[in-house]
């Protein structure tokens, strides 16, 4: 059965792909999985018909049949459950992998969000400037760490994983600040993940989007 997932009818970021549908993109095309959209607008996501799939009233989601899935982690896990490709076949380093999901998802990406909400939503605010050299150092406590663990291997535990896929998505949030390049290793990291045709397949069709509702 071909799922269906949800998505911006137009994306604040202007198709760069940030919006967290890519992430759900990017798994189902590097599974091979086609996939629908459903575009959506903000005031659409607020409906109930929405609300019931998400309760907080945001994308992506995922429809298969009878099941009904929210949360860009919770969606990325079940496709790469059922799907080879994403998720190595040794018990252990599966859950080395999920535990790579979970790190970009609750370690990584926190203090990514705040230093991007700290940016857009709160930049003028008078505590604002005081409070960016912690916001920053907070993210740098979690770059440096998992600078050092990659080192110069290819992907975060062998092969790539769905962990790679998380924890690179999450990092592509920082590419437009420029934050990322005083650490040259995850650079080349989310560089290694961009280039990958699954990824670009995904953010072509997410931009594709963008760029027709821009037009019309
Ligand atoms: N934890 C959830 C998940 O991982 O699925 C978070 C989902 C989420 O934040 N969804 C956002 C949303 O629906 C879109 S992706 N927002 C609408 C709302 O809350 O009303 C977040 C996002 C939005 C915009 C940009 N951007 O412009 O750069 C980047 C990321």
């Amino acid at each position: 059965m071909t799922p269906t997932i949800t998505a911006f009818e137009k994306s604040p970021d202007r198709g760069r792909g940030l919006a967290r549908d890519t992430r759900v993109r990017w798994a189902l095309e590097e599974v091979g999985q086609p996939y629908k959209v459903r575009l959506l607008s903000f005031p659409a996501m607020k409906e109930p018909a929405h609300l019931a799939l998400n309760p907080f009233g945001q994308i992506p989601t995922y429809e298969e049949g009878d099941l009904a899935l929210f949360e860009s982690g919770g969606i990325v896990l079940h496709i790469a459950e059922h799907h080879a490709g994403l998720l190595p076949a040794d018990v252990n380093a599966r859950a080395r992998a999920i535990t790579w999901m979970f790190a970009a998802l609750s370690s990584v990406e926190p203090p990514i969000l705040d230093f991007s909400f700290a940016k857009i939503l709160e930049g003028d605010k008078p505590w604002a400037r005081d409070r960016q050299p912690l916001v920053e150092e907070r993210v740098r406590n979690r770059l440096q760490p998992l600078s050092n663990r990659l080192g110069d291997a290819e992907w975060l535990d062998g092969a790539f994983s769905a962990g790679d896929l998380m924890m690179v998505s999450v990092l592509l949030r920082l590419k437009p600040s420029g934050f990322l390049e005083g650490f040259p290793k995850l650079s080349a990291y989310v560089a290694r993940g961009e280039a990958r045709p699954a990824y670009q397949r995904a953010f072509a069709a997410q931009l594709a989007v963008f760029n027709v509702q821009a037009a019309g």
